[in-house]
């Protein structure tokens, strides 16, 4: 591997460029070749100054996340960014692509900064549970003012080279060659004899008041409720108004290194990798050959179909959408539109945006129109007769090689695929509702679907901003699967005492958005209603028994959008109130099965809801339903909210430990016999082995 980091020159200007791909992260030994080489420059007296450049697709993007945990090995780069501040040599940052936490922080360590205006800067340490700890907290307060820097380090967002050149945290933006526009601005400073720039030695303009920080902090309580590392960013950039420079230093230091060692940030680091790896699927490499998808079609324009649909409009993909019935379709392009006029409202896409994307989704009636798509996605009804009919038709009409996706969130795929001449190209592509927001997507391979079509849905996913995760043929596939093992004991708790509210309120508190009864209250009750019941009529031997939230459905208390479910909802308000007449129709529950009521405490109501979740997960990987724990952790993040901040259901259970909760499964399995909580033998082998789901 050669050097990453080496020293040339244009005249009088030394360049020092950083060539470690992918993002030129800052790891050991790019931090050793910014030293030498800015000390080979500042030896040689013929260079009058030297300019900093990423080679490839960035400037550094950051400090290499792969080495947090490990050793640290000198120079650190808080000492790097110090010489480049302390130089005698005047010292330009030439930024492209995304020059991001450490990547940025060494900018600020420089006297001027020239981005290129396609460019992107930010401090986004937040997002993995940390701040940036290499200056950042004190510098950029002293370029921006504080309450900039505490919207770019607290919220962890990246700001585009036009902006940041507003702000004065760039010196100027250029188009075309990024070096030599950064030549020519550099000359221009050696010529106007421009001053050194040392942001160390500046003061924080702006307001500095203590209670800009106060009311900041208020402002980001209710959203980043159970996080750390906002609060600790707001300390340290706080800490730059209220102290010198180098005590600054000092307390960033101190924040960061609290943070580096925090479970948060370990969960959020993991989580980070882990969202990149799930694309990688076990088996499937670079080489598999993907088909080429370039128009596709969407049967049924409901409220899953018009999302579904819209994801490939936002792609720039044009996408037919199929109803049977003209006010079908009437109505669920009305819906689109309207999605649409509400994002652009928010400002997030211009009008002519709405008018670009209803282009591209072109409604039809007929399955002949569907001869030339490249991918069929059907979001018919739940209902394995009318699936059937669906792909009866989608075998007769579409080309050879089109891929024939379905979105049952429940259903055999592989009895689906069996309905069609081609079951190789036949695969389920499960959204997660609302389909154009939730940023999961299972992929569900079934038996005989081909390699190429799972690394070309795999590959789609990503083009569409979707996390796919490839699942395997099972009842509710992984999420949905583990979601129903958890809502059963929610309610078996309630059977036995808890009241709903109080078994919310303890799974709110491990950070999820909402609890499990006011989550089926915002999806409608009716809707495990019906899985139920027609559970009970496929399979009655294996069917959930009647309970008291078939009796809430019955008498038409279907959740937040009749203003009545497990809670009662004031108009307009989603907040879940307790309702005693739900109170009333639990307790004749427990009188009509002879249930003499108990108080529950909140552990056991966590270690029941969770602990379920985490056997169920190891027998999802035990049948290979999942390939590994990450991704069983990226489906339960980004599909049904669980925390980062706690790494996902597998991750959070290797910090309370297996063995503790192996012992629990095996207490609760022997106490119930139930089957739920058998043990799995992968729970019981990491248990005997004192290990966890990522140990090495
Ligand atoms: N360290 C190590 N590897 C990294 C990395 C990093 N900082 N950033 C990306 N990668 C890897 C990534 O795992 C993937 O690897 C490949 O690069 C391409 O990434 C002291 C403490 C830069 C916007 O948080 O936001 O600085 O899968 O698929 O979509 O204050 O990567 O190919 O093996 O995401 O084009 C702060 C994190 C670090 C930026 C590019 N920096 N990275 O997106 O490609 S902490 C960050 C990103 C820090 C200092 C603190 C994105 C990107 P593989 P990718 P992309």
């Amino acid at each position: 591997m050669s050097d990453p980091v080496s020293l040339s020159r244009d005249g009088d200007i030394g360049i020092i460029r950083i060539d470690y791909p992918p993002v030129n992260a800052l790891g050991h030994g790019v931090r050793t070749g910014l030293q030498s080489c800015l000390r080979e420059a500042m030896a040689d007296d013929s260079l009058q100054a030297v300019i900093v450049i990423g080679e490839g697709k960035t400037f550094p993007a950051g400090a290499d996340i792969r080495e947090f945990g490990k050793p640290p090995q000198p120079p650190s780069l808080p000492e790097v960014i110090n010489e480049y501040e302390a130089s005698d040599k005047l010292v330009v940052a030439a930024i492209h692509g995304t020059a991001l936490g450490g990547g940025l922080e060494v900018a600020l360590g420089c006297d001027y900064r020239v981005a290129l205006d396609s460019a992107r800067l930010g401090l986004p340490e937040v997002n993995l549970g940390l701040l940036p700890g290499a200056g950042g907290t004190q510098r950029l307060p002293r370029l921006v003012g504080a309450r900039q820097a505490l919207d770019m380090i607290v919220g962890g967002k990246p700001v585009k080279a036009a902006q940041a050149r507003e702000l004065g945290l760039v010196d100027d933006v250029v188009s075309g060659d990024l070096l030599d526009g950064a030549l020519a601005f550099t000359r221009r400073l050696l010529a106007d004899r421009a001053p050194r720039r040392r942001i160390r030695e500046m003061d924080v303009p702006g307001d500095t008041g203590a209670e800009l920080f106060s009311e900041f902090e208020q402002s980001i309580a209710r959203k980043q409720r159970g996080f750390k590392a906002p609060f600790s960013c707001i300390k340290a950039v706080q800490a730059a108004v209220e102290l010198p420079f180098d005590q600054g230093i000092e307390r960033e230091r101190e924040l960061f290194f609290k943070l580096l060692i925090s479970p948060e940030s370990a969960a959020q680091r993991h989580v980070f990798f882990a969202e990149r790896e799930v694309a990688k699927v076990p088996g499937l490499d670079k080489t598999t050959p993907k088909r080429d998808i370039q128009t596709v079609a969407v049967i049924g324009a409901g409220t899953m179909g018009g999302g579904i649909a819209m994801n490939f409009a936002n792609a720039g993909i044009p996408v037919k959408l199929l109803e049977v019935k003209q006010d079908a379709l009437d109505k669920g392009l009305a819906i689109i539109r309207r999605n649409y006029q509400n994002t652009a409202k928010k400002g997030r896409i211009s009008a002519e945006q709405v008018e670009q994307r209803m282009a591209l989704i072109q409604p039809t009636l007929s399955y002949d129109e569907l001869g030339d798509v490249d991918l069929v996605i059907e979001a018919v009804f739940e209902n394995m007769d009318v699936k059937k009919a669906v792909f009866t038709e989608l075998d007769r009409v579409c080309k050879p090689g089109a891929i024939l996706a379905t979105n049952t969130s429940t259903l055999d795929v592989n009895r689906i695929a069996a309905f069609t001449g081609r079951p190789q190209d036949v695969m389920g592509m499960h959204f997660f509702s609302p389909a154009n927001v939730m940023r999961l997507l299972e992929n569900v391979r079934g038996d005989k679907t081909a390699d190429d079509v799972i690394a070309t849905v795999m590959d789609l996913s990503r083009r569409i901003g979707k996390v796919g995760v490839l699942v395997g043929v099972c009842h509710g596939f992984v999420g949905n699967r583990m979601l129903h093992k958890r809502q059963a004991e929610a309610v078996q708790l309630v059977n036995e005492g808890a009241s709903p509210q109080q078994v919310d309120k303890v799974l709110f508190d491990l950070g999820f958005p909402m609890g499990p009864f006011a989550m089926s209250d915002l999806a409608g009750m009716d809707v495990g209603y019906r899985i139920r019941e027609e559970l009970r009529k496929d399979d009655p031997d294996n069917a959930p028994p009647r309970n008291w939230t078939d009796e809430l459905v019955e008498a038409g208390r279907l959740g937040q959008k009749t203003r009545a479910g497990v809670f009662d909802y004031q108009e307009g308000d989603r907040t879940p109130i307790p309702s005693p007449d739900v109170d009333a129709i639990i307790e004749k529950y427990r009188r009509d099965n002879g249930i003499t009521p108990r108080h529950i405490s909140d552990q056991e109501i966590l270690e029941r809801c969770m602990y379920v979740m985490v056997n169920e997960g190891a027998k999802i990987l035990e049948e290979g339903i999942a390939a590994r724990p990450l991704d069983v952790d990226v489906i339960w993040i980004y599909g049904y909210g669980f925390p980062v901040y706690r790494g996902g259901v597998l991750f959070w259970a290797d910090q309370v430990g297996v063995k503790t909760i192996f012992d629990k499964v095996n207490e609760i399995y022997q106490q119930t016999g139930s089957d739920v909580w058998k043990p799995a033998q992968l729970l019981t082998d990491l248990a005997e082995q004192n290990k966890g789901f990522y140990s090495k």
